[in-house]
């Protein structure tokens, strides 16, 4: 038996297991003072009061209690990315460089770099390589708190080179205590090979790929970056709707660089969760309320893009649920803090504390499909768990861009203690 006793705060984000947190729900923490868990196996068994957190260890516990002192620190449920792009090689400090002389993202891909550079690398890694390459950055996640993220494929652009990345990221969720949830994106990029016949290349995705990856089981989601000079909305409803066919659920990279009518086709097909959403238009914003399709917001890309995030408080206010992600990728957010990203969620989103919290728990549980397991403190779920050197959650916001994360709990274990590596 595991036992956090005495937290300042525990922040349970209770009560939105069954559907993601919209509007001022995204504020209601249900917070405990002076709050105490106690963990059984790999399940959370009691949260509340730290003085009943006692009684129900001196009645449950018997002689092997692990207890870890929280005086003065925060307790949340183990941080949830819903978004990374983290199997990939190499990585792209020139184009940071050439950003700042003044070239675009985009430039940097139709000049045939960008995402088309870490395919060239990635399609030359051996699956060993990549598996190598990842877990590093799955460490660097742990160590800030994060204990599940989403992984999408996307630099293969190929069958074998997706299904390699796939594999690695299927390996990786065996492996590493970090799990990881794995999204077909084949519809990453048009490679060079079908530079003039685009079509053709989203036959292959339809008609090859996504059969393959299916049959395969290596995957849950499908995603498109839709995008202008990427796959128009015809071609990424093409694709999405092949991958409903082969049970992948779908999600879509939406009006990231130019108003593209993203948000509206994510409604449209009833998509999980529509991501970027730096330029959606009001219209897109009220469909994805009406559908309850989750805003995935990025504000680290557009901090590293260098340009206005989205409009997180149109979305709260438009009813639309808002989780927050790193984008963990070599080109345009090449992060693992996803506690950073809050902190840009409040500083230039103007998002709050609790809201932050809440989209980088039980909303980014939601957005990949395991709110019934992971995103919240209560008995019953799995005992992913993080303790911060914060004496409330709007510290965690206000001592910005360091971290914060002491002790990690992944599955009952403590994998990070002191902010020290306990595993493997
Ligand atoms: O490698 O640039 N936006 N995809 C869509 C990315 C960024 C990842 C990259
Ligand atoms: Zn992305």
């Amino acid at each position: 038996m595991l036992y956090i006793k005495n937290a300042a705060q525990v922040a349970t984000i209770s009560g939105g297991s069954h559907a993601p947190k919209t509007g001022i729900e995204m504020e209601r923490l249900n917070i405990i003072e002076n709050g105490g868990v106690v963990v059984d196996g790999e399940r959370i068994v009691f949260v509340g009061a730290d003085q009943e957190a006692v009684e129900y260890v001196s009645r449950h516990g018997g002689e092997d209690v692990n207890v870890i002192l929280a005086e003065g620190k925060t307790v949340t449920p183990g941080l949830i990315d819903p978004h990374t792009h983290v199997v990939f090689a190499g990585s792209r400090e020139h184009e940071l460089t050439l950003r700042l002389r003044g070239a675009t993202y985009m430039e940097i891909l139709q000049a045939g770099g960008g995402i088309l550079n870490s395919t060239n690398k990635t399609r030359a890694a051996s699956e060993a390589q990549l598996i190598g390459e990842t877990r590093k950055r799955l460490d660097r996640f742990l160590a800030h708190g994060v204990t599940t993220i989403e992984a999408k494929s996307g630099y293969g652009l190929r069958l074998a080179d997706e299904l390699k990345q796939l594999r690695a990221a299927r390996f990786l969720h065996d492996e590493h205590p970090v799990d990881l949830v794995s999204t077909f994106m084949g519809a990453h990029a048009v490679p060079p090979e079908y530079k003039s016949d685009p079509d053709a290349f989203v036959t292959i995705l339809t008609e090859e790929m996504i059969p393959a990856v299916a049959k395969e089981g290596l995957a849950e989601y499908c995603d498109v970056f839709c995008e202008e000079g990427v796959f128009t909305p015809k071609q990424s409803r093409t694709i999405l709707e092949a991958g409903l066919k082969w049970g992948l659920k779908p999600k879509i990279h939406a009006d990231e660089i130019v108003p593209y009518g993203g948000a509206e086709l994510a409604a449209e097909i009833g998509a999980v969760s529509a991501e970027h959403l730096l330029r959606a238009s009001d219209a897109g914003i009220r469909a994805m309320a009406e559908k309850g399709v989750i805003a995935v917001l990025l504000p680290g890309t557009a901090f590293f893009l260098m340009t206005k995030p989205a409009d997180a408080r149109k979305m709260i206010e438009a009813g639309v649920p808002v989780a927050l992600s790193t984008d963990r990728n070599p080109g345009s957010s090449p992060t693992e803090s996803l506690l950073f990203m809050m902190n840009l969620a409040c500083l230039t989103m103007r998002m709050t504390p609790a809201e932050a919290l809440t989209a980088c728990t039980i909303n980014a549980a939601h957005a990949i499909g395991r709110a019934d397991r992971i995103g919240s403190i209560e008995a019953g779920k799995q005992a992913d768990l993080v303790i911060f050197d914060a004496p409330n959650i709007e510290y965690m916001q206000y001592h910005y861009a360091v971290n914060l994360t002491e002790t990690v709990i992944k599955n009952g274990i403590p994998v990070i203690v002191n902010g020290q590596r306990n595993y493997a």
